[in-house]
Parts: C-alpha cells; sequence; structure tokens
C-alpha cells in the first residue's frame, strides 16, 4: 500500500489511519508542480493528494480511502459495525470532508476564484468565517466526548488536520474548549506523532 501525499495537507488524516491500523505501508510525497504532470494526473485526472494504491487498484478521495481502509481492516474498530453507528460516522465524515475542509478550500485556494487581491482576501475571509462556524458546531458535538463519533474513528485524523489549518492560519480557536483538548490528546497520540515526524511535521 502507498499514500501520495504532501506535508500537513488533507492526506495526514490517511496517514494517522495507517498508522493507527499498524500494518506496512510506504509514503511518496508529491511536490505541488508535480501535481499536474502527466505522471501523477495519470493517477489522479483532477491533480490533487490523497491517492492511495493497494495492488492494482488506485483509489482518489479522503472519505472513500478512510472507508476502504477501515473497511479493510476492521481489527483497528475505525468504522462501526452497527448500520447507525456507521451512518453516524459518515455524516461527520462528510461535514469535515465536504463542509471543513471545503471552508479551507477558499483560505489556501483564493487565487483559483479571483485573480484581484483584495477580491481574494474577501474570499479567503469568508473562508474562515465559514470555518469558524463549523468548528463551533464540531466543538459542541464533542462536548463530554473524547473522539467525535463517541469512539475512535476515521472521521478523528480528519478533523485534526483541518484543525492544523485552523492554528496554521492563525485561526482564534481559544473558544472552542472541547475542540482544543481533542487536538491536545491528538497531538499526544502515537500514531499522529509518528505520522507528522514522517511528514517533517513537528
Ligand atoms: N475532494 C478531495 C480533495 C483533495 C484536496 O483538496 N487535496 C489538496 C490537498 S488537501 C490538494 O492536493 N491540492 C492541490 C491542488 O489541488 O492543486 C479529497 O477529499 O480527497
Amino acid at each position: 500500500m502507498k499514500l501520495y501525499y504532501m506535508p500537513g495537507a488533507c492526506p495526514l488524516a490517511t496517514h494517522i489511519v495507517l498508522e493507527w491500523i499498524g500494518e506496512p505501508y510506504e509514503i511518496q510525497a508529491v511536490p505541488r508542480k508535480e501535481l499536474k504532470e502527466p505522471a501523477f494526473l495519470a493517477l489522479n485526472p483532477v491533480g490533487s493528494v490523497p491517492v492511495l494504491t493497494d495492488g492494482d487498484l488506485v483509489l482518489t478521495q479522503s472519505a472513500a480511502i478512510l472507508e476502504y481502509l477501515a473497511e479493510k481492516h476492521p481489527q483497528a474498530g475505525l468504522l462501526p459495525d452497527d448500520l447507525a453507528g456507521r451512518a453516524e460516522t459518515r455524516r461527520w465524515l462528510g461535514f469535515v470532508n465536504a463542509d471543513l475542509h471545503k471552508a479551507f478550500g477558499l483560505v489556501f485556494g483564493k487565487g483559483a476564484f479571483s485573480s484581484d487581491a483584495a477580491c481574494q482576501e474577501q474570499i479567503a475571509a469568508g473562508g474562515i468565517a465559514q470555518a469558524t462556524k463549523l468548528f463551533a458546531i464540531i466543538d459542541k458535538q464533542l462536548e463530554g466526548r473524547q473522539w467525535v463519533t463517541g469512539t475512535r474513528s476515521i472521521v478523528d485524523p480528519y478533523l485534526y488536520t483541518v484543525t492544523r489549518w485552523g492554528h496554521a492560519v492563525k485561526m482564534d480557536l481559544a473558544g472552542f474548549r472541547n475542540l482544543q483538548a481533542f487536538f491536545d490528546h491528538m497531538n499526544a497520540d502515537p500514531g499522529v506523532k509518528a505520522a507528522l515526524a514522517a511528514q517533517g511535521l513537528e
């Protein structure tokens, strides 16, 4: 199994899950400029990471990759056995992948929407405002819970990754006590530490 990634970007979620699973895997950093070159586009025509290969299987899209890994390695307990538990996990995975991650797309990808600097700043500010609203919702969900759904799942590494972005862009997250406690315990997790170290992050 091989994970293609850029340091600190969304494949960090998959990387942490691979650590939690504990089976052998390889990682391959992809320089940003190579994402749009033919060799990488043959793996993912969108030109983005993550890509996970497993034998002949070439998988893209974080949600699909995370669910694939959880289903391939049920012993890791990262996707519940029961229907309602799986639905709840997918609900929060969708929230982080399709809502929170997308809000940060406006911040990191503001240049794709306008060439005007003032307009770009407005787009980024809109992304931060949206991310703040969404962090408030997940902070409430984390009240009394160590993990987003109550038990450790594929959602947690993804929320951790996106929360790192919030800190990286200097969002004021101090008011989100539960999110901060979640972030602190994830930072202390051996699998998280191993993935960060392998990506050259602190
Ligand atoms: N929908 C995709 C989004 C992947 C994505 O946004 N990847 C970013 C890194 S977090 C990327 O590769 N950006 C580089 C680019 O699009 O040029 C997923 O869920 O995996």
